[in-house]
């Protein structure tokens, strides 16, 4: 075989074989290095050159024109099976980074009122729907707001340092009179009542006032911290009357049925009469039961007549205006409601109870 012929074979040869490797690159890296291995200086095409000198003059341009032919053979080769590897490389990125946008999204917990909140809220619209204005007040209180106004006597047991918080460092005032924590809501009534007479107002009110009490009594049935919602109205020929029907619509209301009422005498410092007042046992519907222990009958809150002097202690003249109260315990109301045997479940943030009693947002 003559020399041209020779070469012309391993040209076309390196074609044949450089082709198929282009075509079998897996990336574009790979066949970077085919390119350099054919087509580089060092390569195979150079290497297949070398032999061109050895050709007689008359046959160099023969094989330089077959030598381009494989240049222009090879370069569109690479560039086909590089535009190959990019339509690939970017299916495969697509397919990598698919996103499924159908998939439903992580569910986080979404946190709840706590039952004695949720109590809070429901007792309070009550009375706010029956027109009743909100009030909230201060939980650091004086003496006057928390118990003289209230006809409670500097010598009446509840303002022992056994069922009153006192602050130790706390003083209020010029001659620096003791300062405690609030225990019971009906300050804020006395603010109510005070801030009308002092405004130049005179009755009707009708006050609802929410919030949290302190008292130094802690047992099974007693926290030191609690929560109570008091009510008054004062306008003129109010009577009992109109207590025991606010009474028996709240309480209808509050529990979601018709509930039987009595009212039994009792006696308050701040009501003349007084009376405590029992619903027919929600449990055994008035049959007698343990929670009723027998009597068919629950004590849920007490109430009376605004007694006349404290009417009086706040500037309204009891001559002419007469007034009703009553105050509850909102944890007892809501663990009548839902059958919550232990008041301490509401203090020791089991999530367990609270998220059974918890109240979805
Ligand atoms: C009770 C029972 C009876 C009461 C009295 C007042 C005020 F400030 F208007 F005089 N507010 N709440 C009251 C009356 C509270 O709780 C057992």
């Amino acid at each position: 075989m003559s020399e041209l012929d020779a070469l012309k074979e391993r040209l076309s040869n390196l074609q044949r074989d450089a082709l198929a490797a282009f075509d079998g690159a897996a990336d574009l890296a790979a066949l970077n290095q085919l390119r350099v291995a054919y087509l580089g200086k060092k390569g195979a095409l150079t290497e297949v050159l070398k032999g061109v000198g050895k050709l007689a003059p008359a046959d160099r341009p023969v094989i330089g024109k077959f030598v381009n032919q494989t240049k222009q053979a090879l370069a569109e080769a690479l560039q086909q099976a590089e535009a190959a590897l990019a339509v690939q490389a970017k299916a495969a990125r697509i397919a990598a980074e698919r996103v499924d946008v159908s998939m439903p999204g992580r569910r986080r917990p979404a946190g709840a009122l706590h039952p004695v909140q949720q109590g809070l809220d429901d007792l309070t619209s009550i009375f706010a729907q029956m027109g009743f204005a909100v009030a909230e007040g201060p939980e650091i209180e004086d003496e006057f707001h928390n118990f003289d106004a209230l006809n409670i006597s500097p010598e009446h047991p509840a303002r022992a340092m056994h069922d009153t918080f006192f602050m130790q460092d706390l003083r209020a005032g010029d001659d620096g009179e003791p300062m405690l924590l609030r225990t019971h809501t009906s300050p804020v009534q006395i603010r109510a009542m005070r801030r009308l007479l002092d405004n130049g107002g005179e009755p009707p009110l009708a006050v609802v006032a929410p919030g949290r009490v302190y008292r130094c009594d802690y047992d099974v049935t007693h926290s030191p911290m609690f929560h109570q919602v008091e009510v008054f109205k004062v306008d003129r020929d109010v009577s009992m009357a109109h207590l025991k029907g606010v009474l028996q619509h709240f309480l209808s209301a509050y529990f979601e049925k018709e509930v039987a009422i009595r009212l039994r005498p009792h006696y308050f410092p701040f009501t003349e009469p007084s009376a405590e007042v029992d619903i027919g046992c929600v449990f055994c519907a008035g049959k007698g039961c343990r929670i009723c222990k027998g009597s068919g009958w629950i004590e849920v809150l007490g109430s009376g007549m605004i007694h006349p002097n404290v009417l009086n202690a706040v500037g309204i003249d009891s001559n002419k205006f007469s007034g009703f109260a009553f105050g509850l315990g909102v944890e007892r109301m809501v663990m009548l409601k839902q059958g919550i045997p232990d008041l301490r479940l509401f203090f020791e943030n089991d999530v367990r109870f609270l998220r059974r009693m918890g109240v979805a947002l």
